[in-house]
């Protein structure tokens, strides 16, 4: 019998290192619930880095024996391979370019290098595990070469590939001085999926120029086999946040955090802390807000989570150091014994905390200058059970696809978004309903068990086409 082996670069768990002992902690990902559904069954299995680094032979050992009852196997990475690899090569070059922000991107051939070395990593580890009829789902832009080193040793197998950042102009692409054997990396697989349409046309077109391969309707014939890239735009686990937003539990957590802030209204933004997200320049947007509407003042407040990430890397270090001179100024120059303009917390919250800043936000303010879906904005349109609330969301994010009914507006146009957030301020309870309503419609149709169903009936119909093709 065949199986599936789900590949990322992270497992659904982080391994930590508490009292000379490792801890598994599982990940309460959207990508993880939604994936769930497969590699729990049967013999399919999850393969990725644990998320630490571990040296000791005798520690691996039980490790493995551990990931082996949660349906995992690990890849262990050496802190080169994740200074190299990881912070280097995925997050200092493919990030940047594919977010465009060229000026970040940085050109290191030891980099390169890396990439490649654990690119082979991870394929040597899925050949330990995979039969030659074996299904096989790469997850992200850690892993762009694993496709075609897979085709290679299991030229019968079924490989898909799914991005979940963008995928920029061929002009951006072409910078990238490894360009050809990245897109050649990727077309290893049977079928390639992004998250918007615009992704999609980007590949296909710098597949076109850079390997010659071109492609009629969405499939590419390269040589005896076709390849099939389209979009699917992922969902989240909507019903687990409409419950949580109704539970006790949260609710009293509203009640709570609503009685520290009184009646004002509230501004809800959460990111990775990552300059593809518009931090600073929304911060910026919030402060024009304050000086020309003097008459808000002490009745609106920004509630601005950012969760660390990545904070070895250097423009995270400054970009974090940004945000906190940002926050301290407007909070200095505005702020009363009674009223913050901004709440600021560098940290992550428990989900039932999560669920209450959604629940309790009159706005969400999604502004990223460039993301491959945005999931935030997703949750937030979940969470408000009683429907009232107003999404203000940046055309750059992938989201903004399917949320028409969110206020949408780009990030670059500063007055835009000030206006945005003004006319959500006043925007009669009768219409954030309907907006919210129609938005909850699409969300809760298209969930993330819906997109993991659709991408693989995809896979199975690709296979069938091919073998069509291969008899005839
Ligand atoms: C990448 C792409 C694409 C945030 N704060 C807390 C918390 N979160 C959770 C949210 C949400 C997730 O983090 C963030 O997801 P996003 O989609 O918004 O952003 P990325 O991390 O950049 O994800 C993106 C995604 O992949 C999927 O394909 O949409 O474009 O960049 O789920 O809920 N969770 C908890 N506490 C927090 O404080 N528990």
């Amino acid at each position: 019998m065949s199986k599936t082996i789900i590949v990322s670069n992270r497992l659904p768990i982080s391994l930590r290192h508490r009292n000379g002992k490792f801890e598994f902690k599982p990940s309460a990902g959207g990508l993880a619930t939604g994936l769930g559904s497969i590699y729990k069954e049967g013999e399919n299995i999850w393969i990725g880095w644990p998320g630490n680094t571990v040296d000791d032979p005798e520690q691996r050992a039980e490790i493995i024996l551990e990931l082996h009852d949660l349906k995992m196997a690990p890849v262990f990475l050496s802190k080169a391979d994740v200074e190299e690899f990881y912070e280097g090569f995925s997050n200092e070059t493919l990030w940047p370019a594919f977010h465009y922000f060229t000026q970040y991107m940085v050109y290191n051939p030891d980099h390169w290098e890396a990439y490649k070395r654990v690119n082979r990593k991870f394929c040597d580890a899925i050949l330990k595990k995979a039969g030659p009829e074996d299904t096989i789902w790469v997850h992200d832009y850690q892993l762009l070469l694993l496709p075609q080193m897979l085709r290679e040793a299991l030229p019968n197998a079924t490989i898909a590939f799914f991005q979940h950042i963008p995928f920029p102009s061929y002009e951006i692409i072409r910078m990238i001085p490894w360009r050809k054997q990245l897109l050649e990396g990727i077309c290893g697989a049977d079928l390639i999926g992004f998250h918007t349409y615009d992704d999609m046309r980007h590949f296909l077109s710098a597949v076109g120029r850079i390997t010659g391969l071109s492609n009629e309707s969405g499939y590419i014939q390269a040589e005896n086999r076709i390849i099939n890239v389209d979009s699917f735009p992922m969902g989240i686990d909507y019903d687990k946040f409409a419950k949580q937003a109704k539970s006790r539990k949260t609710q009293n957590i509203v009640k709570e955090f609503r009685k520290q802030v009184g009646d004002q209204k509230m501004l809800l933004t959460i990111d990775r802390l990552d300059y593809s997200k518009g931090i600073p320049q929304r911060i910026e947007v919030f402060d024009q807000l304050l000086k020309q509407h003097k008459e808000l003042h002490g009745k609106v407040s920004m509630l601005m989570i950012v969760v660390p990430s990545r904070d070895k890397v250097q423009s995270y270090k400054e970009l974090k150091e940004e945000i906190d001179t940002l926050v301290g100024r407007i909070n200095s120059e505005y702020s009363t014994l009674n009223w913050v303009p901004i709440h600021y917390f560098y940290r992550s919250f428990p989900f039932e905390e999560l669920s209450a800043f959604y629940s309790m936000s009159d706005i969400a303010l999604v502004t990223p200058l460039r993301d491959g879906m945005n999931l935030v904005c997703k949750e937030y349109v979940a969470s408000k059970t009683d429907q009232t609330g107003v999404l203000v969301l940046s055309e750059m994010a992938g989201a903004s696809k399917e949320l028409q009914d969110a206020i949408l507006v780009n990030p670059n146009d500063r007055q835009g978004v000030v206006d945005a957030i003004f006319s959500a301020l006043s925007m009669p309870e009768e219409e954030q309903k309907y907006r919210i309503k129609s938005m909850q419609e699409s969300l809760k149709k298209y969930d993330v068990f819906q997109w993991v169903k659709v991408f693989m009936d995809r896979v199975d119909h690709v296979k069938v086409k091919q073998s069509e093709l291969d008899s005839k």
